[in-house]
C-alpha cells in the first residue's frame, strides 16, 4: 500500500481512481466492506483503489476536544487499512484551515483534479466538507459535469447492531468487549507503554503486573478482563485490571496486566492488549489475601476462556 501524508506528494492523478473518504475510526467490518467495494470497482475498470482519510481525527480539531476517545490511533488505523488490500491511502493533515474547505472545492480540486476520481463509494448518510454541507445529492449533482460515478453502499448489520464507530465506542465504554468484537471483526485493542508500578502486585499479592500508560485512546470500562498481550510481536495471554484498586488506600486509576508464563522486565516498552472477555467488576476486598484468592480464580477462568486464542 502506498501511503501519502502530504497532498504535495501527488504529482499526477491516479489511473481510474476509485475513491472512498472518511475518518474510518475503528476500521470496523462496515469500513472493511466499503473498502472491498472500492477494490472490486477499481479492479473492474483497471483502476486504483484510493482511501482518503484525515489526521488527526477531525473531532479533535473542530471541537477542540483533544481527548475525544478514538478506537484506532493513527498507527493502528494505517496497519489495519494496509491489511485490506487497498492500493493507496491518502492521509490529509486535518487543520482548522482545511476544515473550512467548501464541499464542492474538496470534490473538484482534491478528488477530481488532484486524485483523478472516476468513481466514489460512500454510505447513504455520508457528509463532508465545511460544516458537513456535502452529501450524496451534491456528489450526484457534480458527477455528470466532472465525469465520475457515485456508488452508494448499504448499511451492514450484525446481530441487530447497525455497525458504526459510535456504537463500538458505546460498547467498549460499557465493557461489552465481546459485542464490540463482532462489529470490529477483531478484539478491541489498546496500545501503551509499560511504566514502573509500586511493585505491590508481585510483593503483596504474588502476581506481578505490567502497569500501562495508555496512549490517547478509548479505555474500556473498569473491571477485570481476559486478554491477549502482544510484546515484541509475540503473543501471550493474561488478565488485565482496569480501575482504582479500591482494596488499597489512595488508589489511582490504572491499567495493569498480569501476563501468564512471563517474567521479563519490560519497563518503557510498548505492549498491546486485546480484550477477549470481561470477567467481572472491580471490587473492594477485605485485604490482600482475599484479593489474591480472587485473582487466582480470575487466572483460572481466563486460561479456560483464552484456550482458543
Ligand atoms: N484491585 C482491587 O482492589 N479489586 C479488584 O477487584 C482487583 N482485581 C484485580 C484483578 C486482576 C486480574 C489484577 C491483575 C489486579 C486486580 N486488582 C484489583 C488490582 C490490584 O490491587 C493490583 O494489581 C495491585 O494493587 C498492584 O498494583
Ligand atoms: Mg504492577
Amino acid at each position: 500500500m502506498q501511503i501519502i501524508e502530504d497532498l504535495k506528494e501527488i504529482s499526477s492523478p491516479f489511473k481510474n481512481a476509485v475513491v472512498t473518504t472518511g475518518n474510518f475510526d475503528g476500521v470496523h467490518i462496515g469500513h472493511q466492506a466499503l473498502f472491498r467495494q472500492v477494490i472490486e470497482k477499481a479492479e473492474s475498470i483497471d483502476g486504483t483503489s484510493v482511501l482518503v482519510t484525515f489526521v488527526p481525527h477531525p473531532i479533535r480539531v473542530i471541537n477542540s476536544n483533544k481527548h475525544f476517545p478514538i478506537i484506532t490511533r493513527y498507527d493502528q488505523k494505517v496497519e489495519l487499512i494496509g491489511e485490506t488490500g487497498v492500493d493507496t491511502l491518502i492521509c490529509i493533515p486535518f487543520t482548522r484551515e482545511f476544515a473550512a474547505t467548501p464541499a464542492r472545492t474538496f470534490v473538484k480540486d482534491i478528488l477530481c483534479e488532484l486524485i483523478g476520481m472516476k468513481a466514489i463509494v460512500v454510505g447513504q448518510d455520508y457528509s463532508f466538507g465545511r460544516k458537513r454541507e456535502g452529501n450524496v445529492s451534491l456528489l450526484k449533482e457534480m458527477a455528470v459535469s466532472h465525469g465520475f460515478e457515485v456508488i452508494i453502499s448499504g448499511w451492514i448489520e450484525v446481530e441487530g447492531y447497525r455497525i458504526s464507530s459510535t456504537e463500538i465506542r458505546n460498547l467498549v465504554t460499557e465493557g461489552k468487549v465481546e459485542e464490540a468484537e463482532k462489529l470490529l471483526g477483531r478484539h478491541y485493542q489498546v496500545r501503551g507503554e509499560v511504566v514502573r508500578g509500586r511493585d505491590r502486585g508481585a510483593k503483596l499479592l504474588g502476581f506481578p503486573t505490567a502497569n500501562l500508560t495508555l496512549y490517547d485512546e478509548l479505555c474500556p470500562k473498569t473491571g477485570v478482563y481476559a486478554v491477549t498481550v502482544e510484546h515484541d510481536s509475540v503473543q501471550y495471554k493474561g488478565v488485565a485490571n482496569i480501575g482504582y484498586s479500591p482494596t488499597f488506600k489512595n488508589g489511582q486509576f490504572g491499567v495493569e496486566v498480569h501476563i501468564f508464563d512471563f517474567d521479563d522486565t519490560i519497563y518503557e516498552q510498548p505492549i498491546r492488549l486485546n480484550f477477549v472477555h470481561r470477567l467481572r467488576d472491580e471490587k473492594k476486598f477485605s485485604g490482600p489475601e482475599s484479593l489474591a484468592a480472587q485473582i487466582k480464580l480470575d487466572i483460572e477462568k481466563a486460561r479456560e476462556l483464552l484456550s482458543g486464542e
